[in-house]
């Protein structure tokens, strides 16, 4: 008996040590510290939201096994996106980068203008494709009171980034003060352009091409050209607002002031004066990037 109430107390004794009052070893455990930043440190995410935004447009955040992780958003077709720099077009992705073109082409010459865009006005189907490689403007056998003319729009401020080629040919043209039957508008409105000295000055600093000559609308400048010809030709809006034109590389005529103000060019026979038609071929008209955006 004397055995077994020991046997009690010595239980009792035990059960007291380990559920008794709490000591250094039974004490609740401290709070756990604050999660360290998943997303920064260790990539760990539960859903895409919890990832840092991708840095570039063409990647998105995915949220894989609890790791972010980082995946081109498309290839085909192309994503669109913003490279943010004024001298490319057509911004696209590119595997995980975006970029864009440095050259714009606005009329190949491999279809006729409608095809790529071009808005026609008066005897629009007066021009046609030929062998796939040029677009000629004919409104000689047309009613004397003839015009054929096509404008582009261009991308916002373009001429502080770019200049406009193209090549031509002239078979027959004339022109007078204000009209030509080859010409190219740097800035063009509709039809047979707008005229000063009150409203826009398109027909007077158009460039227009004769047989034997070049020259501004107004004839400020002309220079001695022989159209019938292929050469390069290259509009070049200054810094001051000013214009070149080149011929294969050399500036030929210059004027002070040129307004590019409504975004759009246009050639083709822009007169109706009775008599004044032609033909040539224009092709490969393009945007090319001015030396600050090679
Ligand atoms: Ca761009
Ligand atoms: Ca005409």
């Amino acid at each position: 008996m004397k055995n077994f109430t020991w046997s009690i107390v010595a239980l009792s004794s035990l059960l007291t040590a380990c559920v008794g009052a709490p000591d250094a070893i039974d004490a609740p455990p401290a709070p756990a510290a604050p999660a360290v930043d998943a997303i920064t440190v260790t990539g760990r995410c539960t859903t895409a939201a919890d990832c840092a935004p991708s840095r570039s447009p063409c990647t998105a955040a995915r949220c894989v096994l609890g790791v972010c992780s980082y995946t081109i958003v498309g290839v085909v077709p192309p994503v669109a996106c913003n490279d943010n720099n004024p001298c490319t077009f057509n911004d696209r992705c590119v595997g995980s980068l975006c970029a864009g073109d440095r050259e714009l082409s606005l009329l190949s010459g491999a279809q006729p203008p409608a095809a790529e865009g071009w808005v026609g006005y008066g005897a629009a189907a007066a021009a046609t494709s030929q062998a796939g490689t040029r677009v000629r403007i004919d409104t000689a056998p047309l009613a004397a009171s003839a015009s054929a003319t096509h404008g582009h729009t261009l991308p916002p401020n373009v001429f502080a980034t770019h200049d406009l080629q193209w090549e031509l040919t002239v078979a027959s043209a004339d022109h007078n003060y204000g009209d030509g039957t080859a010409v190219l508008f740097p800035d063009f409105s509709g039809f047979f352009g707008a005229s000063g000295p009150l409203g826009p000055v398109e027909r007077e600093q158009m460039i227009f091409f004769d047989d034997a000559e070049v020259g501004w609308g107004d004839l400020t400048q002309t220079a001695a050209v022989n159209t019938h010809a292929s050469h390069l030709y290259r509009l070049h809006v200054t810094t001051t607002g000013g214009a070149e034109l080149s011929v294969d590389g050399s500036v030929v005529i210059t004027r002070p002031s040129m307004s590019v103000a409504g975004g759009t060019i246009g050639f083709g026979d822009q007169t109706n004066d009775p008599g004044l038609n032609g033909q040539f071929d224009i092709w490969n008209v393009r945007l090319v990037p001015q030396p600050q955006c090679q």
